[in-house]
């Protein structure tokens, strides 16, 4: 059973000092560079967007940061603008080690959605062709570490569980925002999907 561990969004602005910091966020870096050596591939995912992309909060008028608004494929939280392409914000933080990244998947590209899933945008059915990869690899197991444990983590666990591959979170090395309670609920849906929280 070959099995491949999936590193999300560890940028520059999701750690401090970033445009939309998770408390801590660097202190799991150490820890996942080490457990790379452990697995058959590692992958790295990349939040890319473009400037005037719709989920940040100063491209809609009077548009608050961390409100929710409705778009056209369901509820969007409006964030700080971050992770612009190209940015030094979106580029990785310089502590990660990507001699052993094997593939970078980028997302949230389409100025009209979000991409928190490194598998699908946020409407659940534009694929990143990450499960194909992956598929075509021949991994069937799929770890998951990274930035945000509520966010980006837990949909990429969930979409994951969904396509049919054995999905663990290593909690230790993530980070959540923490909005409204997201963190719970996010691990409240990922036990009912089946994911193994660790
Ligand atoms: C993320 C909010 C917006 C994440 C990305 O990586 O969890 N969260 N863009
Ligand atoms: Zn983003």
């Amino acid at each position: 059973m070959a099995h491949a561990l999936i590193v999300i969004d560890m940028q520059n602005d999701f750690c401090p000092g970033g445009a939309l910091a998770v408390a801590d966020g660097d202190e799991i870096i150490g820890p996942i560079n080490a457990m790379m050596a452990d697995f058959d591939a590692v992958v790295l995912t990349q939040d890319w967007h473009p400037a005037h992309h719709a989920s940040f909060a100063d491209n809609h008028p009077n548009g608050e940061a961390f409100s929710v608004i409705d778009m056209p494929y369901g509820k969007q939280v409006l964030w700080p603008r971050h992770c612009v392409i190209g940015s030094e914000g979106a580029a990785f933080h310089r502590s990660l080690d990507l001699s052993r990244a094997d593939l970078v998947i980028r997302k949230g590209f389409r100025p009209q959605i979000d991409s928190y899933s490194a598998f699908f945008d946020n409407d659940h059915r534009t694929p990143t062709g990450l499960a194909g990869y992956l598929r075509e690899r021949q991994m069937d197991a799929v770890t998951f570490v990274g930035l945000a444990h509520d966010f980006c983590v837990a949909w990429s666990a969930l979409d994951a569980a969904r396509l049919g591959f054995s999905v663990t979170v290593v909690e230790q090395a993530t980070r959540a925002i923490d909005l409204d309670g997201s963190k719970a609920r996010a691990q409240g849906d990922m036990r009912e999907a089946g994911v193994i929280l660790r």
